[in-house]
């Protein structure tokens, strides 16, 4: 099986990596190694979105001097969480700070940090709209990707201006490997790149164009391409857009839980029962594709359900081998948006039984 035969490369390095590297072993075959050596141990790494740049209620006031040892994750698991994820929207504009009003030299530092800590690092992008000025969100032409792709009135702006903005931020990553994740939740269409703002071929030429300007024009050696359509769609649906198996290394999945007016109880187990069926077919992709696979973003804001770690997210993602799994973040600024618990939420005490889970990977500090 071709599976095998990846399995052996990612041993191979894992051999390698552990024996000090080899020469031409990038930060990239690292990361790949030591995903692949966890998903054979059955283990699955727990991630958290912005985790050391702010929490609930709390953010870095002076990031060059702050150690960055403040996490909610932490403050409630004892534990950094394994993964962290980091957000880019606005890089592209050459602002100074995200479109969550992180500073980048502040996203810089803790994703640096956070690999030197031993934690893997994952970045997402919501770029503005190029065409009309608004945001990622603002989906009122579907001749925004055209108008990027060669031949659009946009091209050089998108080769010349924005990737490059883009491109110089990750280089300042040095060696810290990153699964890069843009242009997610494609198969939906509440951003300008999605299903029915662009055709397949529209969508994976963008894709494409992103992956050739940062991994050939660049030459960046620590990226890890992942692929993360929304769930809730067909299988065919899920792969309509896939931009190659040279281009991509992980299948994501980004899939959250929302509370209908039965409560919480029934939605927590339609939504396990969905997570499940999204899963296993993303897991056959995965296998046929020999790719790694991961539960890129998800959550359930406020988590209102006092069990929702240990009886609706594990067992939704037990029998699946995801390298990690990610829940979104907790804003400093927006009380009731935040996806794991903080210390003295009422849900804190399940998100520590989730984190002593032995199949669970947490950071220890
Ligand atoms: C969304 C929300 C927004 C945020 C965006 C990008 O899901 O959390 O508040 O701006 O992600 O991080």
């Amino acid at each position: 099986m071709k599976k095998c035969l990846y399995m052996l490369v990612a041993w191979t390095l894992a051999a390698c990596s552990t024996g000090g590297g080899t020469p031409s072993e990038t930060p990239k075959d690292q990361l790949v190694a030591k995903l692949f050596s966890h998903v054979e141990k059955g283990e699955i790494l727990y991630g958290h979105q912005d985790d050391l740049c702010y929490g609930h209620a709390w953010k870095v006031e002076d990031w060059e001097t702050d150690s960055l040892t403040r996490s909610d994750v932490k403050a409630v698991t004892g534990k950094y969480p394994a993964v962290m994820g980091f957000e880019l929207g606005g890089i592209e504009m050459g602002d100074r700070k995200s479109l969550d009003s992180v500073d980048f030299g502040l996203i810089r530092k803790a994703a640096k940090l956070h690999a030197e800590r031993g934690g893997v690092v994952t970045i997402s992008w919501h770029p503005r709209n190029p065409l009309t000025g608004g945001d990622a969100w603002d989906v009122s032409s579907d001749q925004v990707v055209k108008s990027l792709l060669e031949g659009g009135e946009l091209h050089d702006l998108f080769i010349n201006t924005w990737l490059p903005r883009l491109g110089d931020f990750l280089e300042s990553l040095g060696d810290t490997p990153v699964i890069f994740r843009p242009w997610h939740e494609c198969s939906e269409s509440w951003f300008w790149w999605g299903s029915r703002l662009c055709s397949a071929d529209e969508y994976k030429a963008l894709f494409r164009t992103t992956w050739q300007y940062l991994t050939e024009t660049r030459g960046l050696p620590n990226l890890l391409w992942c692929y993360s359509p929304n769930g809730g769609c067909s299988p065919d649906d899920y792969m309509a857009r896939y931009p190659g198996d040279d281009v991509i290394d992980l299948l994501g999945l980004d899939q959250y839980e929302f509370i209908a007016p039965d409560g919480f109880g029934p939605s927590g187990e339609r939504f396990a029962a969905e997570v499940i069926r999204s899963l296993g077919f993303v897991h056959a992709f995965s296998i046929g594709h020999d790719k790694l696979m991961c539960l890129s973003e998800t959550g359930l804001e406020g988590i209102p359900d006092p069990q929702w770690w240990t009886e609706v997210l594990y067992p939704a993602i037990k029998a699946f081998p995801i390298a990690y799994v990610l829940t979104w973040r907790n804003a400093c600024d927006k009380p009731g948006h935040f996806y794991a618990a903080w210390d003295g939420f009422a849900n804190a005490p399940d998100f520590q039984a989730f984190s002593e889970l032995d199949s669970i990977v947490f950071l220890n500090p």
